[in-house]
C-alpha cells in the first residue's frame, strides 16, 4: 500500500506541470494568504451553539464549530469517499489531479482525486451526514426556516498534489446564485491545518454583496482586489466544521504537504428561495456593469 508520504515523494513537482507552475503555487501561497489570524470564537460543538453565535453568523459572515460530527460518521464518510473513487459506487463525478493515467494503482488513484460532487443522492453514509437531523435543526435555526440542500462536494486537496482553490464567492458559481442568502458547511475529514491548505475567510466580506469574479486560475476574484490583510485562516480538526455565507469571500492555499486533507461541502438555501435569472447572476457577478478588467 503506497502511503500519502510515498505518494508524496514519488511526485517531486506535487503533480504541478513544470517547476515553473510549482513556484507559482508557493508564490501564491504566500502572497495571496497570511497565516498568523486566527477566529475569535470556536463554537465546542453543535449543541454548543447560542442565540448570539446566529447573530455573529449574519454579522460576521461565518462561524466554526470545532466538533460538528463525530469519529463514526468520519470514518463512514472517508469510506465512502474511497468506495467512491475506486469504483465501488457508481453515480458521483470525480474529478482528479494532474493527467489521468491508465497505469494509475488503487492507491495513486485515490490519492489524485480532487474533487468529487453529487454524492449525497448515491450514498447513505454522506446522506447520514448531510440530513443529520441535528444539522437540519441548526440549518432551520440559521435560515429562520426550513432549509434544502443545493449541492455536495467533497474537497479533496491531495499530498503535494491539491492546488490552490483561489479567493472566490460561492454564489458567483450558477449553482449557488439564488436571490437569498445560501451557506455552505464545510466539515473537515482529516485535520486541516495552516500547511495543508485549510480554508481562508474574510470575515464580514460578505456584507459587500455580490463581486465580479473572472476567469484567471479559476472563476475566482481578481487577485488585486483581496484584502489579503484580512484573512483569517481557519484550520479544523476532524469532524469541526466551518459555516460561512456564500458571499463570504474566501479560498483555500496549496497543499504542498504529504499530509491528506479530505473535506465535505455541503450547501442550503432557505426554501423559499429562487434561482437568481441569468440576467440578474450576470449583472452581479460578471464585470457586465463595471467592465473592469483584471
Ligand atoms: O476545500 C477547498 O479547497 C476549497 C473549497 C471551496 O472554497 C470551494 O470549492 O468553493
Amino acid at each position: 500500500m503506497l502511503t500519502p508520504e510515498q505518494h508524496y515523494n514519488k511526485n517531486p513537482l506535487h503533480a504541478y506541470e513544470s517547476e515553473e507552475h510549482y513556484e507559482q503555487a508557493k508564490r501564491l501561497a504566500t502572497s495571496l494568504y497570511r497565516y498568523d489570524q486566527l477566529p475569535e470564537r470556536r463554537i465546542a460543538t453543535i449543541d454548543a451553539v447560542t442565540d448570539d453565535d446566529v447573530k455573529r453568523f449574519w454579522s460576521e459572515g461565518y462561524v466554526v464549530i470545532d466538533r460538528l460530527i463525530g469519529l463514526e460518521l468520519i470514518e463512514a464518510a472517508k469510506q465512502a469517499l474511497s468506495d467512491i473513487i475506486a469504483g465501488a459506487v457508481q453515480g458521483p463525478r470525480i474529478q482528479f489531479v494532474g493527467k489521468r493515467r491508465d497505469d494509475w494503482t488503487a492507491e495513486e488513484k485515490e490519492l489524485s482525486a480532487r474533487v468529487v460532487t453529487n454524492y449525497v443522492a448515491y450514498e447513505p453514509r454522506l446522506q447520514a451526514i448531510s440530513h443529520h437531523p441535528d444539522i437540519e435543526r441548526l440549518v432551520a435555526r440559521l435560515f429562520g426556516e426550513t432549509g434544502r440542500m443545493i449541492a455536495d462536494q467533497a474537497l479533496l486537496k491531495p499530498p503535494g498534489g491539491g492546488a490552490e482553490k483561489p479567493w472566490h464567492q460561492d454564489m458567483a458559481y450558477g449553482n449557488f446564485a439564488y436571490d437569498k442568502s445560501v451557506f455552505g458547511i464545510w466539515i473537515a475529514l482529516d485535520p486541516a491545518e495552516l500547511d495543508n491548505g485549510c480554508m481562508h475567510i474574510i470575515p464580514y466580506s460578505h456584507r459587500d454583496g455580490g463581486v465580479p469574479h473572472y476567469a484567471v486560475r479559476d472563476w475566482q476574484i481578481c487577485d488585486t482586489s483581496v484584502r489579503v490583510e484580512r484573512d483569517v485562516a481557519v484550520p479544523l480538526p476532524p469532524g469541526g466544521a466551518l459555516l460561512f455565507s456564500s458571499l463570504l469571500h474566501h479560498g483555500t492555499p496549496p497543499n504542498f504537504t504529504p499530509k491528506r486533507r479530505r473535506a465535505l461541502q455541503i450547501h442550503y438555501a432557505p426554501e423559499s428561495a429562487v434561482k437568481l435569472t441569468p440576467q440578474e447572476y450576470k449583472r452581479i457577478f460578471t464585470n457586465e456593469m463595471t467592465n473592469a478588467e483584471c
